[in-house]
């Protein structure tokens, strides 16, 4: 029996692409991007083309088992699921019994699949239901969306993907579109072939910059400054767009005030190392080449002033008036548009009091530095800790405590894992349904369960299901997958009519929008004011300054001379293109692919300290220390270094990765992270 599925890829990756995976009497054999899907157009990167390999890896996890080593040591032996769920519940119900209560009980997830079933259903219910603190999911967007929320007055809506190949002038941002969003890329390439202009922002040579036409490289951090340089010009040489300013934006007088005074192209050229002659022609092409878009990712977001960047940036379309076009202005996210009931599907209500925690201070939270009671209990799912978190040493001295009793619910031995008490074996996108939104295009899409759970795997839910029965919480709170499906259905209006059946049928169906649209030609904005924000009277509220500003990095070398001098380069650590995140740094392909840890450094700091290309050196702060080999690749100027990531700690030499050096410290907004925000110094372990 042969039949072909249409399958979701569950990667954080906007592109949510739509995959064809045959199966052959119960067995996947073959999977391939879905030809027919707008914007997978048939293509699946290079980690996903092999995701077959790692479905049926012998590596993956497949029965339960608990911890007969030290913490930190790996060593279990197999139990049955009985005894893990018996565990799990005794303990959880313990813990919620004693003094301390619930709250001593922590969840910790992100994005291991963007799947709404399996990333936030279920479980939000059982640990709102339990009352256990609650996690705030900090590590990736949270301070972008708060930058762009007061200035839009929606976080994750901007301009339609595929209205791109109409783009004049295309801007990548903060953003390894190559990379991190290829579907994204070759719409560009498309625009490119109809004459557009690519240029990228970025203060590393990457990918995306050493593809496109021109590459501007500003000293990391400082984007905010280079925004209100082009302002500067844009206002001074009557490029603005006079009559979009007057009737969709409040505030043009005032930030017009400011940037004449405040940022004049010298100045700016100052903090962010662009010649005032880039700075000038960047804003002339910016505001005549119409229509002009800015992709803006990440990258400028974690930083210390990430939030008040990303809102300065996205001030710019609304002053050159590129929100009129179609493919116009600033794309960020696409997850906006989706009016999915995620209150009906997390059930907030059902503890709308218990403590938060931003999983960026993981460290602080395990040390018992933060208020509230102590954290007994860790339940870690659809994510990797011990990897990808800041202040990784404390983060590991912190699961290294006798006293804490961890879960971890995985699908390979990850680094988390190591540390679990108990450990539980997950199902992959392939064996478990799933609904998915997307953040790079506007498609609902149903996953189905291709083939059957491998050795006991199960999935997240399935687990919560059974938790929750142990635990006596109301059976109707913990229903069946399709009935989830129906209740996240029945949102607002962009999903108005798209049933289960729909998708079922059809794999992927398109949000209730125009065919192409341009959210804010009209220059009606939802904020209070219905405008573009320039000036926020809630941002004055919050404490923050209202209109947009530079915000200097928490470790800046030229506000912080004293501890620039001892550790002078700025660390980048960006996602290498072979793993998503740390997802697939186990997989001996994408390993083998991907090499030795590096780290690249200009030409003149590896001279400085005696360095040569491929040398093994230790990088360190305060924080810790990881081994990189050095590259000299010509894409850093002097005093800013870039070590891809995310490794396993347990894979590469010296047991840990580029997280042991990076800060817990939260960015302005949205609690954020700030892992490029990360100062360090480089020497050689010759002599070591
Ligand atoms: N292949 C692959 N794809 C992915 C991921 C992955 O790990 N691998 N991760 C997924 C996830 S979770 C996310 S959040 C996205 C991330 O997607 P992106 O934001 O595109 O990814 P990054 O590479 O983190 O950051 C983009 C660029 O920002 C640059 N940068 C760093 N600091 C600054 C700065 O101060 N200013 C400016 N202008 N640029 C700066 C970095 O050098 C980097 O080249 O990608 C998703 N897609
Ligand atoms: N230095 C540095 N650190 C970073 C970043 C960076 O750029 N630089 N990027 C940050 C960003 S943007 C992000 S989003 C975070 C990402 O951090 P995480 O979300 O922790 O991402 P991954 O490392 O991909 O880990 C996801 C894990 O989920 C597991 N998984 C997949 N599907 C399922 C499932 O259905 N059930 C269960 N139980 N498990 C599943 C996978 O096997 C994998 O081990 O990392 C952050 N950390
Ligand atoms: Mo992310």
């Amino acid at each position: 029996m042969t039949t072909v599925f249409k399958n979701v890829c569950p990667l954080d990756c906007p592109d949510t692409c739509s995959m064809l995976v045959t199966v052959r009497d119960g067995v996947a054999v073959e999977l391939r991007g879905d030809p027919d899907h707008h914007f997978t157009r048939g293509f699946l990167c290079q980690k996903m083309a092999r995701f077959l390999d790692r479905v049926y890896s012998p590596d993956r996890l497949m029965y339960p088992m608990k911890r007969v080593g030290r913490k930190g040591e790996g060593r279990f032996e197999r139990i049955s699921w009985d005894e893990a769920l018996a565990t799990i519940a005794e303990r959880f119900a313990a813990i919620a019994r004693s003094d301390e209560g619930p709250e001593a009980i922590l969840p910790y997830s992100y994005c291991g699949t963007m799947g709404k079933l399996q990333s936030s259903s279920l479980d939000r219910r059982f640990f709102h239901r339990l009352g256990a603190s609650r996690l705030d999911r900090t590590i990736c967007s949270t301070a972008g969306n708060a930058g762009t929320e007061y200035t839009l007055g929606r976080g994750r809506l901007g301009a339609d993907p595929m209205a791109v190949p109409r783009c004049k002038f295309i801007v990548n941002w903060g953003s390894n579109t190559v990379n991190t969003n290829s579907h994204l890329w070759s719409l560009m390439i498309q625009a490119r072939k109809a004459g557009a202009t690519i240029v990228t922002v970025d203060p590393y040579r990457s990918p995306t910059a050493r593809r496109s036409d021109w590459h501007i490289q500003p000293r990391p951090g400082t984007d905010a400054a280079l925004a209100l340089g082009l302002m500067h010009v844009i206002w001074r040489d009557g490029l603005q767009d006079d009559d979009y300013l007057g009737r969709a934006t409040v505030g043009a007088d005032l930030l017009r005030q400011r940037v004449e005074a405040e940022y004049p192209p010298e100045r700016v050229a100052a903090i962010t190392g662009v010649d005032v002659e880039t700075i000038t022609r960047f804003a002339h092409h910016l505001a005549r080449e119409q229509p002009s878009l800015i992709r803006l990712n990440y990258g400028m977001q974690r930083h210390g002033g990430g939030g008040m960047a990303v809102r300065t940036i996205t001030c710019l379309p609304a002053i050159i008036g590129s929100w009129r076009h179609h493919g116009g202005g600033v794309l960020m996210s696409t997850s906006g548009a989706y009016d999915f009931a995620m209150d009906k599907l997390t059930r907030p209500l059902l503890s709308p009091d218990s403590r938060i925690i931003n999983m960026n201070q993981l460290a602080e939270a395990l040390a018992g530095e933060l208020p509230g009671p102590p954290v007994r209990a860790l339940y870690v799912y659809t994510a990797n800790p011990a990897a990808v978190a800041p202040q990784q040493a404390r983060v590991l001295e912190g699961l290294r405590r006798e006293d804490l009793f961890v879960v971890v619910h995985e699908l390979f031995a990850t680094d988390t894992v190591d540390y679990a008490d108990i450990v539980l074996p997950a199902t992959s996108q392939l064996e478990h349904v799933d609904i998915h939104g997307s953040y790079g295009h506007h498609d609902v899409m149903y996953n189905p369960p291709a083939i059957a759970p491998l050795g006991e795997c199960r999935s997240n839910n399935d687990v919560f299901r059974a938790l929750a029965q142990r635990l006596g919480f109301e059976p109707e709170l913990f229903p069946d997958d399709e009935t989830l499906i129906r209740e996240v259905l029945d949102g607002g209006p962009s999903l108005r009519g798209i049933t289960l059946e729909q998708l079922k049928a059809e794999g992927a169906v398109r949000l209730n929008l125009p065919e192409l649209f341009a959210p804010f030609a009209d220059g009606v904005f939802p904020t209070p004011s219905g405008k573009c924000e320039l000036y926020s009277e809630r941002m004055k509220a919050d404490g923050f300054d209202p209109l947009p500003t530079y915000i200097p990095p928490h470790e800046d070398p030229l506000t912080q001379p004293d501890l620039a001098a001892r550790y002078p380069l700025q660390l980048l650590s960006p996602p290498r293109p072979q793993f998503v995140n740390s997802t697939f740094a186990n997989s001996p392909r994408h390993r083998t692919a991907a090499g030795d840890p590096t780290i690249e450094l200009a030409d003149e700091d590896a001279r400085a300290r005696g360095l040569a290309d491929g040398d093994w050196v230790e990088v360190y702060n305060d924080r810790g220390q990881f081994r990189a080999r050095v590259s000299l690749s010509g894409s850093v100027r002097p005093g800013v270094a870039v070590a891809t990531g995310i490794y396993w700690n347990k894979l590469v030499p010296g047991g840990c990765n580029v997280n042991s050096t990076s800060s817990s410290a939260l960015a302005d907004m949205g609690g954020g992270a700030t892992f490029f925000d990360n100062l360090v110094e480089v020497r050689s372990r010759a002599g070591l």
